[in-house]
């Protein structure tokens, strides 16, 4: 194991070194995992080789300015890349990149395996989040951290993990967690305002969920957040993801959906999250994936995501029957 490792930071190095122009891409709807991992890899690739072109690329998110600005280069001046792509599996959901040309690829994720295969690939499904990769990466080579870029890999780790709350939270991830804060000496305390202050209308959009969300015998949760329900709030699609993490630990849910309507690309998004049944494959039959218990899919119509729905609450029926035995 400590060899592999070993191997692979090696080759992580010797990639990076060969390459005087950097790009670094990660999914489209990024998290602060996906925008922080980019962003503190991008900022020590600079900080340790002051001469290399290295950009993050991807549209920004107004909610995680604080974790440093996007670049925009301009692709047509870009020769001999190197694209890096973090937290995503597949060429369809990385933002950016349409009209990229590229020499090769170093993919850092931890998803399960898809369509993108990197040159050098480090895919680890037991790690929690990008950023914990990143950390072990910058603390066992020679890539150079700094305050900042200590503080956005600790971000990334506690969302991916929520707070190490998640099963993806490991005993590798409280050691990486250790090591970075005995390294950096960051104040992380503080950092939590940024990720978790919120609108009072969003809490009161919490609540709307609470009361409106469909229970089935079998424990799935369904809802279906309208355009007008969020206008009501004043929210952002996004509020939607934002808080589906929140029904976990609810003892009538075993599984739950929360679809919302992307106008812009005429699709209904929708976000799945499970502490019974493994959930991404029936989410892949979607035109979706991610993780086991934590996954997504985009559906075109109703029909769909009726079809999703029964899919998932099969599930939750044929895990309350294996749990019975
Ligand atoms: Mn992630």
């Amino acid at each position: 194991m400590r060899t592999i490792k070993r191997d692979i930071y090696r080759n992580i190095i010797k990639i990076i070194k060969k390459h005087s122009t950097i790009v670094i891409a990660r999914h489209i709807g990024p998290d602060p995992d996906a925008i922080a991992s980019q962003i503190a890899l991008r900022d020590a690739i600079r900080l340790t080789y002051p001469e290399k072109k290295v950009y993050a690329v991807g549209a920004g998110v107004h909610k995680f300015k604080y974790l440093g600005n996007l670049d925009k280069p301009d692709y047509n001046e870009l020769e001999d890349v190197l694209l890096i792509v973090l937290d995503v599996p597949n060429f369809k959901r990385v933002d950016g990149i349409e009209d990229l040309k590229y020499k090769h690829i170093l993919k850092i994720d931890h998803h399960p395996a898809e369509d993108i295969i990197g040159t050098v690939d480090w895919t680890d499904e037991d790690k929690s989040s990008t950023c914990e990769m990143i950390t072990d990466l910058l603390l066992d080579t020679k890539l150079e951290m700094d305050t900042r870029i200590a503080e956005n890999l600790f971000i990334g780790i506690v969302f991916d993990s929520d707070r190490f709350l998640l099963q993806n939270t490991s005993l590798e991830t409280f050691k990486t967690v250790y090591r970075l804060l005995d390294y950096s000496k960051i104040d992380f305390a503080p950092l939590y305002e940024n990720l978790y202050n919120r609108s009072l209308n969003e809490e009161k959009f919490r609540a709307y969920l609470t009361n409106n969300i469909e229970i089935s015998e079998n424990g799935m949760g369904f809802i279906n957040v309208k355009p007008e329900t969020l206008e009501k709030f004043k929210l952002e699609i996004t509020a939607v993801s934002n808080q589906v993490n929140n029904f976990s630990f609810i003892r009538e849910l075993i599984c739950w959906m929360f679809v919302t309507y992307d106008a812009k690309n005429e699709i209904f998004k929708v976000n799945i999250r499970s502490r019974g049944p493994v959930v991404n494959e029936i989410a892949s039959r979607y035109n979706g994936g991610g993780h086991k218990y934590a996954s997504g899919a985009r559906v075109k119509d109703y029909e769909d995501i009726e079809s999703l729905r029964k899919d998932l609450d099969e599930a939750c029926e044929e895990y309350i029957k294996e749990q019975e035995k």
